[in-house]
């Protein structure tokens, strides 16, 4: 009894003279406290597994977001039935021209205020003539395609929308596309054949892309600016892209048309099919 008394007054005094065991939820006092990751560093930063980061927006299209893109122009129209791109079975010099715009990027954007307009009025000649159009609100999803038409003396059916409001909705006529008339009146208000272009603004003034052909020069300042062929006379039709970086190109003719009004190419890649119907 006594030799483990005296074993247990050694225990007790060994035990009271060691300094007390650090438990698991108490840290040394000099141990550094790991510093919370910050912006500076994004290598440590843990990843989000329900809102995983987005990847960088390539630069995908000629255009910036949240820009829409030129894809087809037909300045020149075709003659006879092989002209009536706006499909009323009638062909009209100028009411049948076009300009077709897609929204090349991923996510949706916003066509209120944006404006297309060719060569300003520099000429007595082409006082009053000059065309702009801008678009009322329409908010077009990625890949959507929008087709502007000058529509003078053209006849309408199905949704189609004015500067004043957009089309009810997509057109199946022209591959669902959102239609547009510019409503020009005067006979004398188109694209010249010979030379002119297609100036897109964006509501703040941005010139976002200037599109010319022919003996025009592009108006100055325009972010992007493409030399398109020149097709008129019997090569008549429209100039389209293939890519969302391509240049505009000739469109090729597929069964007798040369042109695709609503078709963009650089969402359907099938450059082959057919991409309206044949007029009758
Ligand atoms: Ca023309
Ligand atoms: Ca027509």
């Amino acid at each position: 009894m006594l030799a483990s008394g005296l074993l247990l007054a050694c225990a007790s005094v060994s035990i009271v003279a060691q300094p007390p065991a650090p438990t698991p939820d108490k840290a040394p006092a000099k141990r550094p406290a790991p510093r919370p990751p910050t912006a500076a560093d994004p290598s440590k930063v843990a990843p989000d597994k329900a809102n995983p980061p987005k990847p960088e927006r390539p630069s995908s299209a000629l255009v910036e977001f949240p820009h829409p893109l030129i894809t087809e122009i037909l300045y020149a129209v075709p003659t006879g039935v092989w002209g009536d791109a706006n499909k009323d079975d009638l062909r009209d010099a100028n009411g049948d021209e076009f300009i077709e715009l897609v929204n090349p990027h991923d996510e949706p954007i916003q066509l209120a205020g944006y404006r297309l307009s060719d060569r300003p009025s520099d000429s007595p000649e082409r006082k009053g003539n000059t065309l702009s159009f801008a678009f009322p609100r329409l908010e077009l999803k990625p890949g959507q395609v929008v087709v502007v038409f000058n529509g003078h003396g053209a006849i309408w059916s199905g949704p189609v929308g004015d500067s004043s409001r957009a089309p009810e909705g997509p057109h199946e006529k022209f591959s669902n596309a959102y239609v547009f008339t510019m409503r020009v009146a005067t006979e004398r208000a188109g694209l010249a054949n010979a030379g002119d272009l297609v100036l897109l603004t964006a509501p703040d003034g941005t010139k976002v892309q200037c599109v010319t052909w022919g003996d025009t020069k592009p108006i100055p300042g325009a972010k992007v600016v493409e030399t398109a062929p020149l097709v008129s006379g019997r090569n008549s039709g429209s100039v389209a892209r293939r890519g969302p970086k391509s240049p505009l190109q000739t469109h090729p003719e597929v069964d007798g048309v040369r042109f695709s009004p609503g078709f963009a190419w650089i969402i359907d890649p099938r450059p082959s099919v057919a991409p309206a119907d044949p007029p009758k």
